[in-house]
């Protein structure tokens, strides 16, 4: 542990402020799933396929794996990589290591050898746990990579670990009768979320339970959950969104009910809304607009989904278009609330008593009258009322610093330790924030986030590849896809690679997915051009670039009309 590095703190006053103003109860997460299992213990707390648990059983498997997790020479103050599709044991995991205060590393689903590895190494994780297999993709198969790589020994494995007896160590075998358990400071890390970041490996954010408490706590007040709220998660949710904003935990917090869906497909998601009578779920752009015609064509056929239940639609991640929320209430019968948030804490809502033209037209208010915002010209200058700059915040739930990242943190927050977000903003006058759009080098994917500098790396790995900048380009579907542009290393332009082989997109495509990359950050489209544009500064030229493509793009879908 290098406390310099891993973990920025707030100033000692405002901690102490952010105390005084109830925002910070020093009570561990743990304790949420106990305070709910002691005041509802027989409800059904989640629901997973033909499974399910009460709050008072979820509480006493996380007990019991708590136990056997210690027992099995975890210790206090470590880390381990969490990679796990949404599943109920997911819960009994990540309420087991809040109790024993080990800090789940979230890695998504989607992600593979190349940032499980590097998880694992750069947070010197002392375990691995995840699952037999999922969507296809054979997840012990990578646990065993990461052990004959030797970047990491211990692998839990959730599930079917039949076979592997030596290697692996089932989940189901560490369930034992529960024990006294550490004491566990509320100022500690509690978990890390990932960054969807600009740079060229992905940042971890470090939350605390006082300041990720609160954030969940204040959300599920927001969005009114109660004990009669059903929670629907369709988005991968160890992902901060349908983790937190208020997601898994906040339902969980108001005692309601979670059911834990596979992904959000209209036929699946549709009848488990109709056969648990769901009250609220959280999707990104592309997802809303999925259900929309989904829901349209089964309406045509006379065979409407049944969505009576459901009261609220949450849309985040990326921005959702205003023409696509008006339709919301009118094809899906329910309220659309749009959220804003950032695994790095700030996070805004439209509430669900404002107006049509605000919950249509904004991207919502911060949680907490204690977020600070701060909009900026490129010389960090607040720029008047109402004009588009640089949002940066600060608050009760907004980190102070990357883990281990001391040059990044450097300058992805100011001196008095503001976050610098990267997008771009203005305020309404009544304090609502509108994303304009983004400074930071990122492609945003419909909600799934790429680094720039990540993806261009990978492809200068390439043996004929001397330069390569990535851009978003603008999709009507995901919002926006992702271009690389190439230049080949002089003599490979045009010519024959091997005998007659020329080198083509798919074969960098190719080259990429080899790389072992979540699948989401492969380029969809790459161009070879002869060299890159620059700025008169020096540095490419994307702006450039991204209206080339745009153009391009566009003279292509009128040439098909
Ligand atoms: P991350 O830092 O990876 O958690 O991604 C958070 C980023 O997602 C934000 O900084 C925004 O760029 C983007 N984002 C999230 N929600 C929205 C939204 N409702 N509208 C526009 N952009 C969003
Ligand atoms: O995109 C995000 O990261 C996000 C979106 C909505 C988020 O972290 C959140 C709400 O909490």
């Amino acid at each position: 542990m290098n406390p310099t590095t891993d973990f920025t703190p707030w100033p000692t006053e405002l901690q102490q402020q952010y105390r005084a103003q109830g925002y910070w109860s020093d009570a561990p997460l743990g304790t949420l799933l106990a305070q709910t299992a002691a005041a509802a213990g027989e409800h059904i707390a989640i629901i997973a396929g033909d499974k399910r648990w009460s709050y008072s059983q979820l509480d006493e498997r996380a007990n019991q794996l708590a136990a056997g997790l210690l027992a099995s020479g975890l210790q206090p103050g470590t880390r381990v990589v969490v990679h796990l599709p949404n599943c109920g044991e997911l819960f009994e995991i990540l309420f087991a290591l809040f109790r024993i205060g080990v800090a789940p590393i979230l890695a998504l689903p989607s992600h593979r050898f190349a940032e499980i590895s590097y998880f694992c190494s750069f947070a010197e994780a002392d375990a691995y746990i995840t699952c037999a297999n999922n969507n296809g993709f054979d997840h012990r198969e990578l646990a065993r990579q990461l052990q004959h790589n030797h970047i990491i020994e211990r692998v839990i494995i959730v599930g079917d670990s039949t076979g592997d007896a030596e290697e692996f160590c089932a989940l189901d075998s560490l369930y034992q009768t529960p024990i006294a358990l550490p004491n566990i400071n509320a100022s500690d890390v509690a978990l890390y979320q990932l960054s969807g970041g600009t740079t060229g490996v992905p940042k971890l954010i470090p939350r605390t339970h006082n300041d990720y408490y609160y954030s969940l706590r204040a959300s599920a007040l927001i969005c009114e959950l109660t004990q009669a709220s059903v929670y629907l998660a369709v988005l991968p949710v160890v992902h901060n969104f349908p983790l937190s904003s208020p997601g898994a935990l906040g339902v969980l917090w108001a005692g309601g009910t979670l059911v834990l869906a596979e992904n959000g497909a209209p036929d699946l998601a549709f009848s488990l809304i109709e056969q648990h009578q769901v009250t609220v779920t959280a999707m990104v752009p592309p997802l809303a607009l999925t259900w929309l015609s989904a829901a349209e064509n089964r309406q045509k056929m006379g065979d409407a989904p049944k969505l009576k239940s459901l009261q609220v639609i949450q849309v985040g991640g990326a921005k959702f278009c205003e023409t696509a929320a008006r339709r919301i209430q009118p094809i899906l019968g329910c309220q659309l609330q749009q959220v804003f948030g950032m695994a790095e804490g700030l996070v805004n809502y439209t509430r669900l008593s404002d107006d049509q033209d605000t919950t249509m037209a904004t991207q919502g208010r911060p949680i907490s009258p204690h977020d600070e915002i701060r909009i900026v010209n490129d010389e960090d200058r607040p720029v008047a009322d109402g004009e588009t700059g640089h949002l940066l915040t600060r608050g009760p739930y907004t980190i102070r610093g990357y883990f281990r990242a001391a040059e990044h943190n450097a300058k992805a927050f100011t001196a008095d330790g503001f976050y610098r977000t990267g997008d771009l903003v203005r305020m309404t006058e009544r304090g609502y924030l509108i994303v304009e759009g983004r400074a930071k080098d990122q492609i945003n994917r419909g909600g799934e986030k790429i680094a720039a500098e990540e993806i261009e790396n990978c492809l200068l790995a390439h043996p004929q590849v001397q330069d390569a900048a990535l851009v978003a380009m603008p999709d009507p579907f995901l919002g926006e896809r992702s271009c690389a542009f190439v230049t080949l290393r002089t003599g490979c332009n045009q010519q024959p690679l091997k005998s007659n082989e020329l080198i083509k997109a798919s074969d960098l495509q190719r080259f990429l997915r080899e790389c072992n990359l979540a699948t989401f950050k492969i380029p969809d489209r790459i161009e070879f051009i002869a060299s890159l544009p620059q700025t008169r500064l020096g540095k490419v030229d994307k702006k450039y670039l991204r209206e080339w493509i745009s153009e391009k793009l566009a003279r292509a879908t009128q040439l098909k009309i």
